[in-house]
């Protein structure tokens, strides 16, 4: 297996130089779901499996994925074809990916909680790792491996409510209530995160991302023991094996509160969605910390003048030694192509 050498000399890949605080040899670039729906090549691979979850633990399948967008665009960093949901699969809960209704889980109560600990982790996941290292050792040394795993929130969220549903209320309602097995649920997602992001990096991944794409969903009394918290808990727990690895946290939708965040979370750099007004970014949190964003997914649809004029005020927002460019949210399936292309000219033109 490709072992990674986490210390990096003077000449860090772009993305790892704005993690590590040092100046980039260009502004760093890559998109949330790169890899995905709105490609054809990606399209005409998917329709080789029935299952979302068999193309997730086929190396080869997933290493091509991975590498599409690599060899379509002039991108800084790939991103592993997985999923957040493979986390529940693993330790044995039924995940079923219904096309057009997205993901449909065994929903878990009190007693699963309990099970949960006493589960070993599928030997599946060697599959993923495996995908890590064949991307790894076909991908240039400038550019990152991105490995990630879901946020506890995020992936309690699926796992409590069944799947995908509007407002996460039935989550929502046991957090107010302080439930004690949704703490437990919380406690196990922290270690299980723990050892599978170890495990990516052991396999290849130079820079790590935690997804809490559900974040939005808490209030400011919940965001300390929902988000924070077991972000850090996460973040100390792989530090404590990988001192050097980068982590960005992705909490959608924090608004103001991505300063609580990037203070309490332990993150080396935040996420932020395309809602914030770019002012602010840089009066309050470019100081604390590089940021990845904010471009709006719909824009980079919707393409023309709009685009344009969206890219440029991100350019000069934002200097490159404090900026990974990327979307707030992740691709759109309805995507053109060739919309990703026109950014990442915009940039390359901008920083020369
Ligand atoms: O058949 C298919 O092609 C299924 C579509 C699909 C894809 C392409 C799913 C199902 N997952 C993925 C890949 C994926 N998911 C990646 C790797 C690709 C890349 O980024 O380039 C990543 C990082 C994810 C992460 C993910 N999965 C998140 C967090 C990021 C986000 O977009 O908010 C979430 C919430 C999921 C759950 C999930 N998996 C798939 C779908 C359709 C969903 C969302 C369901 C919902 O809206 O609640």
């Amino acid at each position: 297996m490709y072992r990674n050498d986490v210390s990096k000399g003077a000449c860090s890949p772009p993305l790892e130089a704005v993690l590590e605080g040092s100046c980039p040899s260009r502004r760093p670039v890559w998109f949330m779901r790169q890899a995905g729906r709105y490609l054809p090549e990606y399209r005409s691979l998917r329709l080789g499996f029935d299952h979302f979850l068999d193309f997730c633990y086929t190396p080869s399948a997933a290493a091509r994925a991975t590498l599409q967008p690599i060899e379509r665009y002039d991108l800084d960093a790939a991103i592993i074809f997985s999923d957040i949901l493979v986390i529940p699969d693993l330790y044995g809960v039924l995940v079923e990916f219904k096309a057009g209704e997205g993901p449909c889980l065994s929903p878990v109560g009190e007693e699963e909680v309990v099970r949960l600990r006493e589960r070993k982790r599928s030997s599946k996941v060697e599959a993923i790792f495996e995908a890590l290292s064949r991307v790894r050792s076909e991908l240039s040394p400038s550019l990152s491996l991105i490995g990630f795993c879901g946020a506890p929130w995020t992936v309690a969220s699926y796992m409590v409510e069944g799947g995908k549903s509007v407002e996460r209320e039935n989550l929502r309602l046991l957090a107010y209530r302080r439930e004690p097995w949704l703490f437990a649920l919380m406690d196990w997602l922290v270690d299980v995160s723990i050892d599978f992001l170890c495990g990516q990096v052991e396999a290849g991944a130079n820079v790590l991302q935690i997804f809490d794409t559900w974040a939005v969903d808490l209030s400011e009394e919940l965001r300390p023991h929902f988000c924070y918290d077991p972000i850090l808990r996460i973040v100390k727990g792989v530090k404590s094996r990988f001192p050097k690895i980068p982590i960005i946290g992705f909490a959608r939708g924090l608004g103001v509160a991505q300063i609580d965040f990037v203070t309490h979370a332990g993150v080396d750099a935040c996420g932020v969605e395309a809602g914030i007004s770019r002012g602010w970014i840089r009066d309050n949190l470019l100081d604390r910390c590089p940021v990845q964003g904010n471009l709006d997914p719909v824009c980079l649809m919707a393409g023309g003048e709009a685009l344009d004029g969206a890219v440029r005020n991100i350019l000069e927002a934002f200097p490159k030694d404090r900026h990974i460019f990327n979307l707030g949210h992740g691709i759109k399936p309805g995507t053109d192509p060739e919309h990703l292309s026109k950014v990442i000219s915009l940039i390359r033109d901008y920083d020369h």
